[in-house]
Parts: structure tokens; C-alpha cells; sequence
């Protein structure tokens, strides 16, 4: 019997929307190959804009303090679960391990609780992905966890990355390269507050970037707020750059914001795959921590994509103080494009996340 899996993934929001744009991606990556996903999240608000039309297979349940008992009987009653995610070890209730590891045993079934990582091009990567842990105490105990880690190589989880999705976006980018204004270059900005942004949107209202005008597409949100902080305090009207302010937008419009750009800025580590995707030119805001360990995995990221000089620079700058922030010219612009394709066509060669996840669950039980 070739019996489809059910999924129970646990998704708690930290803040901004990484956790749920990927639990979200992965969701409805595994419901659009036949498997049934019941997501559970503490703060699903985001997923109004993020994708108001919902997607099949995919149940979307509260996941309150104290999770509710009834509603976990209740769909445990009516489809025991396979497998278990625990998304960026948010640590599933108590409550429900009870009831997940009692539910009646399903034949053939894939029984699997796994934890899955944040992605990232460190080394500890591919050392730590596929680890078993095995679980000592509470009411799992005796029961194994597996750490699932995303990345960059054949020795880790691999990427997201749905099926079809380079045909939907070269059919896209064909249909609308026509509708183009091919005097402007077109910029999507999605990012943080960077240091830098002050001066960068400065160059770009004096001298447009690499000597073309630049339409600026700005994202809604924080960085709404973070350019018009800087509007505030000087004159935006340019003959060099000019603004369009985006509404929040669903993934689906999001994913193709950034096709049909010349250069995206991203941020965080959903956007930052989706940029890599759309083979333009891309820059990442990595998700800033206190303890700076963000910025040995930012030079782990370029180190991995091996991406030029002068992109590595101004990534640094972007990331940092921003005071060596250095606007590209049209030919460093050239060489960006030139690697966001490349560096997209070696990806592409590997197998993705929810393919190699779907494997994973039947090997390690
Ligand atoms: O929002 P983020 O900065 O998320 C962050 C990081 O992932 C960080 O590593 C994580 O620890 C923290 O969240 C909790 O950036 P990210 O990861 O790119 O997620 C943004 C999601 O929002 C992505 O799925 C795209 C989506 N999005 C839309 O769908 N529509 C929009 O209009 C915008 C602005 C974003």
C-alpha cells in the first residue's frame, strides 16, 4: 500500500516571518506532492497576506500556550500522524508528545520526529545534519529525534525548492520582459535597517546606479519604515530614483517581485533562496544577532556561492557600518549577474529539501 504521510509541523514565530515563510513553503511543497499537513502555529497573521488562498492539503491550527487537548484528539483520532517537525527547535508541547506517541500505529507507516534547522553554509552543517538524539526524558522518552539541516551540498538537507519552479519563472520572465522599461533598472528592496541604506539611497537620487535610473520597488513592513525614516530627512524626489511602495504581498507575488527585477535585496533566509532562485543579482541582509554570530555565517555564505570581489565588499559594508560601502559600477553589476546565474545553475544540479526530507522520513524512523 502506497499510503501518503501525515504531517505534524510545529512552527513557533519568533519575529519576522522566516519561520513561517518556510514552514509555509514546506508545507505546501509537501501537500503539492500528495502528502497531508496539519501546521500548527502560536501566530499565524502573517499567512493572511502571506497566502490569503490558503493551499489543499494544508491544515492551519492553533498552537496556543497550552496546546488544546481536544482539537490534538480530535485530529489525531482522525488521521495519526507520521511525521513529526519540530521547526528551529520550538520545542513541541508536552501535551501532544503524549498523545503522538500513544496514537495507534498506522501499517507501513513512516513513523519520524525530526528537527529542522535553520539554513545555513557552515561547516557544523553537514557535520550535524541526519544526527539522531536520542530523547531521555518526558513523555517521548526512549523515542529518537532527528536534526534535519538544510544547506548547500550533498552532505546536508539540501534547499527548497518546489517542483516546476524554474519553468513557471523562465515562462514568466519571457511573458513579461516586453512590459519592461528598459531605460530603468529595476531594484526590489527587502532588508532590516542597514546603516548604509542613508547613503545608498543618497547615491541612487544623484546618480541612479550604475548609470541608469533606478526604480525602487519597497517592500512593505520594516522596510517601509527604515526608507521613509531616511525620506524624512531629505528631498526624495530625483530624476534618478524613483520610489514605488509595495502592499504586502503573498509569496506567490513576492517570488515573482523578484523575478522580474535587475537586482533584489533580501533578507533573512526564506527571501535570500528565493533571490538565488530567480537568478538576478541579489544582496542579503543576514538576520542580525547580538552576538555577532551572524557575520561568520554571512562569510560561510559567500565563501559556499564563491561570489566575486566586489560583491563580497559590499555585502560586508551592507552587514556592518556601512561606512566601506562601495556602489557598484556597470561592470560589477555585469560580474553579479553573471554569478547569480551561475551560481543558480550549480545549485540546481542538487536534489531539493523536500525531496531529500521525503527520503530522510523512510530511512530513519
Ligand atoms: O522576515 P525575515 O527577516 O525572517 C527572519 C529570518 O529568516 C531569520 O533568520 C529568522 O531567524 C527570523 O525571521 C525569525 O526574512 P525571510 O526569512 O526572508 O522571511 C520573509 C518571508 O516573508 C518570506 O517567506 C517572504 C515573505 N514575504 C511575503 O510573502 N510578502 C511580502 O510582502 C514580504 C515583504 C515578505
Amino acid at each position: 500500500m502506497n499510503r501518503h504521510r501525515q504531517w505534524d509541523i510545529f512552527c513557533k514565530v519568533i519575529d519576522n516571518f522566516g519561520d513561517i515563510g518556510v514552514c509555509w513553503r514546506l508545507s505546501t511543497d509537501l501537500a503539492a506532492r500528495g502528502e497531508q499537513v496539519r501546521l500548527w502555529i502560536d501566530d499565524a497573521s502573517a499567512l493572511s497576506w502571506m497566502a490569503p488562498a490558503g493551499a489543499v492539503g494544508v491544515e492551519v491550527l492553533p498552537w496556543s500556550k497550552s496546546i488544546d487537548s481536544t482539537t490534538v484528539v480530535a485530529r489525531l483520532a482522525k488521521q495519526p500522524g507520521d511525521v513529526l517537525v519540530e521547526a528551529f527547535g520550538c520545542d513541541i508541547p508536552r501535551e501532544f508528545l503524549a498523545l503522538w506517541v500513544v496514537q495507534p500505529a498506522q501499517s507501513q507507516s513512516a513513523r519520524c520526529w525530526l528537527n529542522l534547522e535553520y539554513l545555513s553554509a557552515e561547516s557544523y552543517v553537514e557535520r550535524c545534519h541526519a544526527m539522531p538524539s536520542l530523547v531521555s526524558h518526558g513523555p517521548a522518552a526512549g523515542w529518537t529525534k532527528w536534526f534535519f539541516y538544510p544547506g548547500f551540498t550533498p552532505q546536508t538537507g539540501g534547499l527548497l525548492r518546489e517542483p516546476g519552479l524554474l519553468q513557471r519563472m523562465t515562462s514568466f520572465q519571457l511573458e513579461n520582459e516586453q512590459l519592461r522599461d528598459p531605460t530603468r533598472l529595476r531594484v526590489s528592496l527587502f532588508c532590516y535597517e542597514p546603516s548604509a541604506l542613508a547613503a545608498l539611497l543618497a547615491e541612487w537620487s544623484r546618480h541612479g546606479l550604475a548609470g541608469q535610473p533606478v526604480e525602487l520597488l519597497v517592500t512593505a513592513g520594516r522596510t517601509a519604515h527604515a526608507v521613509k525614516a531616511v525620506l524624512n530627512q531629505w528631498k526624495s524626489d530625483s530624476e534618478t530614483l524613483h520610489i514605488t511602495w509595495l502592499p504586502w504581498l503573498s509569496q506567490a507575488e513576492f517570488d515573482r517581485m523578484l523575478w522580474d527585477c535587475d537586482l533584489n535585496f533580501v533578507r533573512g533566509e526564506d527571501s535570500v533562496l528565493r533571490a538565488l532562485w530567480a537568478g538576478k543579482p541579489w544582496v542579503w541582509s543576514i538576520y542580525p544577532q547580538d552576538d555577532g554570530a551572524h557575520l561568520p555565517k554571512l562569510e560561510a555564505f559567500l565563501q559556499q556561492l564563491n561570489v566575486p570581489n566586489s560583491l563580497k565588499a559590499f555585502h560586508r559594508a551592507w552587514n556592518t557600518d556601512g561606512e566601506k560601502l562601495v556602489a557598484p559600477s556597470a561592470a560589477d553589476l555585469a560580474d553579479w549577474r553573471h554569478h547569480a546565474t551561475a551560481a543558480r545553475t550549480a545549485l540546481l544540479e542538487q536534489e531539493d529539501m523536500t525531496s531529500r526530507l521525503l527520503q530522510f522520513v523512510v530511512k530513519n524512523r
